[in-house]
């Protein structure tokens, strides 16, 4: 009975000690490989297609596996104009630079209980109007260089006056008054340069007043 009793228990220590450990080793394995694989699936992924960008060129930002509630966004010379997302669960994320040289954004967000940051730089190259603008016309008060003259070209002198951060020769707008523009709009020539005198004049003409 003794020796039966012992030749069992040591069956069952051989039957527990030979399979229980390669149990544990291979779910340990799978457990591992597992994890790991899900780690790097729920990593935040930035992807951006290129770092030079015309000005005022949208271009976009795409973000997996971040909250949106916990990011935000530090911008220089750069400013978010929509946000959406696309078939691939991505946060597509659009910008537009206001200017040309060197535009910054950082990307602050949460991710595994800490606030990580990503820091991109672009290069904004200036916008070419230069060819739409070498048909550019020698019309008498054709401000906006289209060919004709009409109550456009007065709007756009008044706007280059008021506001030539925007519409000035190195307006941020995209129509802006051009040097040519500004040679065409100079029709008054009692006054020295472009004023309000010469959008006057223009209004004039338009209404068969007087000739340019
Ligand atoms: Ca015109």
């Amino acid at each position: 009975m003794k020796i039966r009793r012992i030749i069992a228990a040591v069956m069952a220590l051989v039957l527990v000690g030979g399979a229980y450990p390669s149990n544990a080793v291979n779910t340990r394995n799978i457990g591992k490989v597992y994890a790991a694989e899900t780690a790097e699936e729920k990593e935040p992924k930035f992807l951006i297609e290129k770092d030079e960008y015309k000005r005022l060129e949208p271009f976009s930002i795409k973000v997996k596996n971040v909250d949106p509630a916990i990011i935000s966004f530090v911008e220089e010379n750069i400013e978010e104009v929509s946000k959406s997302s696309d078939e691939d669960g991505n946060l597509v994320f659009t910008f537009k630079a206001r200017k040309s040289g060197e535009a910054h954004l950082i990307i602050n967000y949460g991710f595994d209980g800490e606030t990580r940051e990503q820091r991109y730089n672009f290069n904004i190259l200036d916008e070419e109007y230069t060819e739409e603008n070498t048909q550019d016309t020698n019309v008498k008060g054709d401000a906006n260089c289209d060919g004709s003259v009409d109550m456009s070209d007065v709007v756009l002198i008044m706007q280059a006056l008021a506001n030539p951060n925007k519409y000035g020769v190195n307006g941020t707008e995209k129509f802006h008054i051009t040097q040519q523009g500004m040679k065409n709009s100079d029709v008054d020539t009692t006054v020295k340069g472009v004023t309000v005198s010469d959008a006057l004049k223009i209004q004039r003409y338009l209404l068969g007043a007087v000739e340019l």
